[in-house]
């Protein structure tokens, strides 16, 4: 046994165990003194993990994860998800150390500001950080996301001989991420669809933030995740490499299941009074623990960030390595380019993101006077078209799909009929969803959507905040937007969740008026970056007026749908989203009638409206028009921003009600002639400012 990390600690009487190299311990102990040093530094941070996973760590990243630290970005890298987000230094060790351009100072810089090095791994910010993981349970769920995104392609573009996608979803999760929900939803999923490519590590060290796991997490793992239908494996000695690397090889041959290897491992091996405390969870050992334990690991004490050569040299065949292994890989892309070179060119383009030619001249323009349609559905014909020009896209629902209209007909199941299957069925599952469609977003090669109703956003929203977080260009279709849905009631209408996802920096949100307008929400939401989530009705909508207006004013974000009648200028400003646009315009006709002059503005998505240049925006509403009316089936909440401290806001800022859907809106005040009471309402409110922009409200409203 190469004994000298095990000299002074607990594990003493282990000799003998493990039969691990002296120079398979030199590099497992670099990664924990590095773990010690940059918390020591930092004042804060979690070194028991790194410390009780870097074995596993050295052994995956020496030894089995593909992966090229000169291009990080090699799509037919294995992709390495660190779950407990907590444990970043092990991911910063692994970069500096594997050659990934990482220094030793910025892991000095660790949590500070500005630093490449924050406290959980952010994508974006280093390279080989695949997702942003933090809270607990997202990671493994959107490495789910990705293993689904590798079987998809693979079910696409792979030939016989020609097996050009082909790589392995690694992952570390911890207590904590076992115990979250989202990753019971998350694993049993992958069971059912027998993703076989993931494969992930358990640091089973009986140690969260309160204790030992005894207090709140007895159930057995292993019998819980075989339960699912994974391959499970188990190492007793978390230490033992060789033992480690056996288990590794069974779950790489083992194709037909996902893969889960319980690792006893103790957090902050090494440290002679921390090692399987708590204490060692999240605060730095201290200077004297800190120096016992590198005592204890045979490691010079007086040396801070010490990497020894012997160790960087073993790490650092990951640039040879990573090289040889992108090589072997082109030549197998060169082969199948020559074999397939229709496919080869389509998987070139999907990878690279570049859209194919005419999706956008194939969505459906929908035709007015007809019966009228919930934008759910327009949604569904939209999708339906698209598919046929973007067969990147690939999702589902939330066992919703009839509701949410988001089945893509005639294009298979994934992993039930076919691995190209385009229709996902997640299952009663929203948050797992939200994180799995985040994790094929930035595996790359697909564009995903999930589905559920709006009120179930909530379900969600940790998974899309995350996306948001990432920029993970995923679209979340949520339908049944509002207190029309009628009698499933309160439960199930929502009514604070549009304040809520607009409040999400990184998001934007569509809440489209007509079908039309839904043609052209989702083409804003194919073409932008991030996360999108499309707010659809339940309830029929008619076909608006004026078709040109609308596809050409709707990707602005918000624009003038209607004019006062006879040119007038607008004395109000009657500003809706959604199904009350329809309301905005009657009861614009209802002003009329009475003589007050209304504009009605379509602002299907404030996140693009306010990306417009000030000019147009206040074309649209004008700054000395102050008399304005914000028409939304929703929480008032964020409003004022619109309307002003002189408009109002029709809205709901109560729970729903069951009864009839149109009942239910008539009972809330979503009538135009209510919507054209409180207008006048709003001119009345004050008195005009002598020669201010009031002087049309006070005219027009003194009489009355
Ligand atoms: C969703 C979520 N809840 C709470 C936390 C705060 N937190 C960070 S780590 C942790 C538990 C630590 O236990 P474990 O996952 O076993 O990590 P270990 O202590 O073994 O390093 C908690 C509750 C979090 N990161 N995410
Ligand atoms: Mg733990």
């Amino acid at each position: 046994m190469g004994a000298a990390y095990a000299r002074g600690t607990d594990d003493l009487a282990k000799e003998g165990v493990v039969a691990n190299s002296a120079t398979d311990d030199l590099c497992i102990n670099t990664i924990r003194a590095l773990a010690i040093d940059a918390t020591q530094r930092a004042g804060s941070g979690h070194p028991g993990a790194p410390m009780g996973a870097a074995a596993m760590a050295y052994t995956l990243w020496t030894r089995f994860l593909r992966h090229d630290p000169a291009d990080p970005e090699w799509w037919g890298r294995d992709r390495f998800i660190l779950s407990p987000g907590h444990a970043s230094l092990l991911l910063y060790a692994l970069l500096h150390l594997t050659g990934y351009g990482l220094t030793l100072d910025e892991i000095a810089r660790y949590r500070q500001l500005g630093s490449r090095t924050p406290g959980h791994p952010e994508r974006g910010l280093l390279p080989g950080a695949e997702v942003t993981t933090g809270p607990l349970g997202a990671g493994f769920a959107m490495g789910i996301g990705m293993g689904i995104a590798e079987h998809f392609l693979a079910g696409h573009f792979n030939r016989p001989g020609h097996e050009v996608v082909d790589h392995r979803i690694y992952g570390f999760v911890s207590d904590g991420d076992l115990m979250e929900g989202v990753s019971s939803e998350a694993a049993s999923l992958a069971g059912s669809l027998g993703l076989g490519k993931l494969v992930y590590l358990y640091d089973d060290n009986d140690i969260s933030i309160e204790g030992s796991t005894d207090l709140a997490f007895s159930e057995q793992v292993d019998q819980r995740f075989r339960a699912y239908g994974w391959h499970v494996d188990r190492v007793d000695e978390g230490n033992d490499v060789e033992a480690i690397a056996e288990a590794l090889q069974g779950a790489c041959d083992e194709l037909a299941r996902p893969s889960l290897i319980v690792v006893k491992t103790q957090i902050a091996f090494g440290s002679p009074h921390l090692q399987g405390t708590a204490a060692a969870h999240g605060s730095p050992l201290g200077d004297e623990e800190a120096r016992l334990t590198k005592e204890a690991l045979g490691w010079p004490v007086d040396r801070e960030f010490y990497v020894p050569d012997e160790a960087q040299a073993v790490f650092r065949r990951a640039v040879d390595e990573g090289a040889r292994r992108h090589r072997e890989w082109d030549d197998r892309v060169a082969a199948y380019a020559e074999a397939e070179p229709q496919l080869a060119r389509q998987w070139r383009d999907t990878m690279e993101g570049r859209d194919p030619p005419g999706w956008r001249e194939a969505l459906p323009r929908f035709a007015t006077g007809g019966k009228a349609i919930a934008t759910r559905e327009a949604s569904g014909q939209v999708l339906n078209a698209l598919i046929e020009h973007l067969p990147t896209l690939v999702g589902g629902s939330a066992d919703l799909a009839p509701s949410t209209r988001t089945e893509l007909a005639g294009y298979g199941d994934l992993g039930l009929d076919e691995w190209c299957g385009h229709n996902i069925h997640f299952g009663v599952r929203e948050h797992a969803m939200g994180n799995i469609v985040s994790g094929m977003a930035l595996h790359g090669g697909v564009l995903p959507y999930a589905a559920t109703f709006l009120t179930f956003s909530d379900y969600m929203r940790p998974a899309i905040r995350l996306a948001a977080l990432q920029q993970a260009h995923a679209v979340f279709i949520l339908t049944h937007d509002s207190v029309a849905l009628g009698g499933d009631g309160p439960t199930h209408q929502p009514v604070e969740h549009l304040a809520s996802l607009r409040a999400m920096p990184g998001l934007t949100v569509y809440r489209p008026a007509d079908a039309n307008e839904t043609a052209m929400c989702w083409r804003l939401a194919v073409e932008r970056p991030g996360p999108a989530a499309l707010v659809l009705s339940r309830q029929g909508l008619p076909v608006l007026d004026d078709v040109d207006r609308i596809r050409e004013g709707a990707p602005y974000g918000g624009y003038v749908l209607a004019e006062p009648p006879e040119g007038a200028e607008a004395d109000v400003l009657l500003v809706a989203t959604g199904s009350e646009v329809v309301l905005a315009l009657e009861a614009r006709d209802v002003l009329h009638r009475r003589g007050i002059a209304a504009r009605v503005v379509s602002l299907p998505s404030w996140e693009v409206f306010e990306e417009q240049p000030r000019e147009y925006r206040d074309s649209v509403l004008p700054p000395d028009v102050r008399a304005r009316v914000s028409v939304e089936a929703g929480a008032t909440f964020g409003w004022e921003r619109y309307v002003g401290d002189a408009g109002m806001s029709v809205g709901i800022d109560r729970f729903g009600a069951s009864g009839p859907g149109a009942e239910v809106m008539r009972h809330f005040g979503f009538t135009a002639a209510h919507v054209a009471d409180v207008a006048e309402q709003v001119g009345r409110r004050r008195q005009p400012v002598a020669g201010g922009p009031w002087r049309w409200v006070a005219s027009r409203f003194a009489s009355s």
